[in-house]
């Protein structure tokens, strides 16, 4: 089977309809900050007790395509003793790894980032390939001011992104490209289109001047919201046409799905405007779906509170989210099920 084939054949996987993908990749430095918030000391034995509880949850993989891990949840073990690619293939979920390498100031470029990691990428995606991971992920970070993202920043950005792209592809590794447009600050949803239709353009610019076969590529993009401080609130059905005007501007339609990140949305809300996109774009030409960090997990954790006591019902809390958004990707999901 050649390349673009045994490609096409993952992403396929990947990408089936009324199913997303769990971002369970947090950095060390990332999750530690999240579990400590919650006065849960942050150990390898508890992260891997707490993304135990998750990979372990019952009936996920009805509405789970993949769940995107760090590396070093790629080599630890379940409970039950097997490594967790192995069990997350026994029970039909494929295996993703993040593997950039986190954010550095882009120099000259007024307070844009860029992210690390490229050199020596091909070895390390061999090995976790080796190690069960079929899909990878690249996280670029564009903040939005004024002035930024620059249009220096812009571009290295993007070139970036392809780059990585490409060297996924070479090693038969579906690359998640995630371009996130941060909701920080007090922008209005206009600056946010504008600045998401900029990355989105030249993000696949590069994809295209890279020769990446987009057919194989998952897009993990930022809603259209206004700023987290700004006293603009959007309701989903404006989130979505927003965000459906930025995407089909600037998306082939060569990609298969477009799984949106959460980005500091609440649980709810990141599920309501899923819905709203799907519900009111059933024709759009990409599969629209979830890709969600803390709107799948935030509820969760603070429920677990690092209590082996509580794992049954956080257990419980994270089947439900997983299962509403779901649901949202097939437009069947109602805010009134928030309280069933
Ligand atoms: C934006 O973060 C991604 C999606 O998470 P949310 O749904 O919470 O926005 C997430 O996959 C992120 O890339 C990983 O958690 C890794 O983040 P760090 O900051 O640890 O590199």
């Amino acid at each position: 089977m050649d390349k673009a084939t045994q490609l096409l054949e993952t992403v396929s996987e990947l990408t089936k309809r009324g199913k997303g993908i769990l971002a369970a990749d947090e950095s060390t430095p990332t999750i530690s900050k999240r579990l400590q918030a919650l006065n849960i000391d942050s150990s390898e034995s508890t992260r891997r007790t707490y993304r135990n509880l998750l990979f372990t949850t019952p009936g996920i993989n009805q509405f789970l395509n993949g769940i995107i891990l760090f590396e070093e949840t790629l080599f630890q073990k379940t409970d039950e003793g097997t490594v967790v690619p192995d069990f997350l293939r026994k029970h039909q979920i494929m295996s993703g790894i993040k593997v950039d390498k986190g954010l550095v100031p882009l120099t000259n470029a007024d307070g844009d980032t860029i992210t690390q990691g490229l050199d020596g990428l091909a070895d390390r995606l061999r090995q976790y390939r080796e190690a069960g991971a079929c899909f990878a992920k690249w996280r670029e970070v564009y903040r939005i001011s004024e002035h930024n993202p620059t249009s220096l920043g812009l571009r290295s950005n993007a070139e970036v992104l392809a780059r990585y792209a490409a060297m996924c592809q070479e090693q038969l590794m579906v690359p998640i490209v995630e371009p996130e447009v941060l909701m920080d600050g007090d922008h209005s949803m206009a600056r946010c289109s504008e600045v998401s239709e900029a990355v989105l353009t030249s993000v696949f610019e590069a994809l295209h001047a890279h020769h990446v076969l987009l057919e194989a590529v998952v897009l993990k993009p930022s809603m259209i919201l206004p700023g987290k401080s700004s006293s603009h609130k959007a309701l989903p059905e404006l989130v979505a046409s927003e965000t459906m005007k930025v995407l089909s501007r600037t998306v082939p339609a060569a990609i298969p799905s477009i799984n949106f990140l959460s980005g500091g949305q609440s649980a709810t809300e990141a599920t309501a405007n899923l819905q709203a996109l799907n519900a009111k774009y059933p024709k759009a030409p990409w599969r629209l779906s979830f890709s969600y960090s803390r709107a799948l997990q935030a509820p969760v954790m603070a429920a677990w509170a690092g209590k082996e006591s509580n794992r049954k019902l956080a257990q419980g809390i994270f089947a439900r989210r997983v299962e509403l958004n779901g649901l949202a990707c097939r437009a069947e999901y109602d805010s009134n099920m928030e309280t069933e």
